[in-house]
């Protein structure tokens, strides 16, 4: 078994986006174009030697080539072990369960997460470091300047290795332990949540459905909901993971997840439903014809949080992604806990999870999670939810709308305008940036502009600097209209425009959100002048 230095030139394209590096799979199917971007990662990983590496992905096309691909390049550049899950499945959130369980020092996640997979769709790859959470930006931009001057990889000369067969095995000096995917993750949320207590629930008349899009979530919902939860067989839909996720968009939305929105809004319909996305980390929460906007999610679990008894001391702080609505700072203010403000993308709260500031967090993007991992957490969330439905015994729509009735309603609305030519998402971003100025102060179809401004920040913990990471107009109300591209998407440029205004009287909280935010959505419209440049009159996808 020989190592082999391989000659390469640099691709010009590796650097990551808001969660690694994603691109077409036959991009990545170049030849020398994982190899590249993986030995990239490597060299910005200087101490790696003799060190623990896990490694999984969602199971789309190519994860299995690219597991193979990697165990051969991680034994070539010196790591002493690699934890791989079985047939090559991990979930992002196992993947950081299993970091920190094993005191690894790194983990690469093999995902696209919610964009769709095949071999014309897309794959991708990310790495996470010792505390369990996406590398920082420092090392991501470490990874992309090694990617430019990259001149050769390292990679073990050798046939294919046994995935698919649980036990231990060495590939040149290195360790290969292959683990069941699912038992590290399992453990961890009968140790957070109250097993018990949720048997009874799913034991008795309630009834739920969890569709897991085909994708990875699959093995881990059939094995904590029905195994060990005793809810029964059939709550748990499409839990087979497929390569090209059954052709589907593994995205929990309204629109990629319709089959389980059309059960959930039917007559008899169960009393819940969830889904997650393609690597498991997202969720959406459904009641009997009842929607649950992301950040409603976040806030009502917050207000929530001691019915789990791993909160049952209650919660440090709460931090949100800047899109993400305000309604979970009104929570933190009432529980006296403070409140922090990220950019988009979970590596973001890292520092808050590691320092001890924060206990909750999420993202409008269906993304909600805690201290116990550092990665957003879709099962996680369903079980959160269970808990509190479990312990109020009252329904999703009552949960709800009596926390709208406390803290008042953030109706809040995404639109998602997907595959725009790249110049000309670039172009309304430099248009907007450009106003940025006479729009602080001013006052647009009768909503006063407190301030305009490109979002940037400061991390309290160890300063560094993030900038332009979308554009805010601030309304004297609360009310807010954002402007952000897309860091995940393969095709063109995504623009993202997200509203948000705030309802205290109960009479006014049971609208349409797309009829509470017209006058919003209309400004976004106007500002974009998205129309005129695109002739789209309506968003790819509204969430
Ligand atoms: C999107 C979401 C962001 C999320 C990211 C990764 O990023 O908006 O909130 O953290 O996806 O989620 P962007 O840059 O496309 O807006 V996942 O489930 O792909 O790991
Ligand atoms: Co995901």
């Amino acid at each position: 078994m020989a190592v082999l230095q391989i000659a390469t030139r640099p691709f010009a394209d590796q650097r990551p986006g808001t969660s690694g590096l994603r691109k077409k799979v036959r991009v990545f199917q170049q030849p020398h174009y994982l190899e590249n971007f993986v030995q990239s990662i490597f060299n910005a990983i200087p101490d790696r030697a003799g060190k623990t590496l896990v490694l999984g992905g969602d199971g789309r096309f190519y994860n299995r080539e690219a597991i193979q691909t990697i165990l051969r390049m991680a034994s070539a550049n010196d790591w002493g072990k690699v934890i791989v899950g079985r047939g090559g499945f991990f979930s992002t959130p196992a993947v950081s369960a299993v970091i920190r369980a094993r005191m690894a020092h790194g983990g690469i996640i093999l995902s696209a997460s919610h964009n769709a997979g095949g071999p014309d769709h897309d794959f991708g790859i990310k790495y996470n470091t010792a505390n369990g959470g996406p590398a920082s930006e420092k090392i991501t931009e470490a990874i992309w300047s090694a990617s430019k001057s990259l001149q050769s990889y390292r990679i073990l000369d050798d046939a294919d290795i046994d995935i698919d067969t649980d036990g231990t095995s060495i590939l040149g000096e290195m360790q290969i332990e292959i683990c069941d995917p699912v038992a590290e993750y399992a453990r961890l949320m009968e140790h957070i949540f109250d097993f018990d207590a949720l048997r009874r629930l799913l034991q008795g008349p309630f009834r739920m459905r969890f569709d897991a899009l085909h994708a990875i979530t699959g093995p881990y919902a059939h094995k904590i909901f029905e195994a060990c939860l005793g809810a029964p067989a059939g709550t748990v839909v499409n839990g087979t993971p497929r390569t090209d996720f059954g052709g589907g968009h593994p995205d929990p939305n309204l629109v990629y997840a319709k089959s389980l929105a059309d059960h959930l809004f039917a007559e008899n319909a169960p009393d819940f439903g969830a889904a997650s996305d393609g690597d498991g980390d997202r969720n959406m929460i459904l009641g009997r014809q009842f929607f649950v906007t992301p950040s409603d999610s976040l806030a009502v679990l917050a207000a929530h949080a001691t019915v789990i008894p791993a909160y049952r001391q209650g919660l440090k702080g709460i931090a949100r992604s800047m899109p993400t609505s305000q309604a979970v700072d009104v929570v933190a203010e009432a529980l006296g806990v403070a409140h922090y403000e990220t950019p988009t993308g979970w590596k973001f709260f890292g520092n808050l999870l590691d320092a001890g500031k924060i206990t909750f967090c999420g993202e409008e993007s269906f993304g909600t999670g805690s201290d116990h991992i550092r990665e957003k957490d879709g099962l996680w969330a369903v079980l959160a939810w269970l808990s509190v439905i479990a312990h109020t015994e009252r329904s999703v729509a009552d949960i709800v709308t009596q926390h709208w009735q406390r803290f008042g309603r953030h109706y809040y609305t995404r639109h998602d305008y997907e595959e725009l030519p790249a110049e000309i998402g670039e172009q309304i971003m430099r248009s907007i940036t450009a106003q940025l100025p006479i729009l602080s102060g001013h006052t647009l179809a009768g909503r006063s502009i407190l301030t305009a401004d490109d979002f940037a920040y400061t991390d309290p913990i160890d300063g560094s600097i993030s900038t332009h990471q979308g554009l805010r107009l601030l309304f004297t109300d609360g009310a807010r209209l954002i402007f952000r591209l897309s860091g995940t998407g393969t095709e063109g440029a995504t623009l993202r425009i997200y509203h948000e205004h705030l309802e205290k009287d109960p009479r006014r909280q049971r609208q349409d959100p797309q009829r509470a935010l017209h006058d919003l959505i209309q400004i976004g419209r106007d500002l974009t002048r998205i129309e005129t440049l695109t002739g789209r009159k309506t968003p790819t996808v509204i969430t």
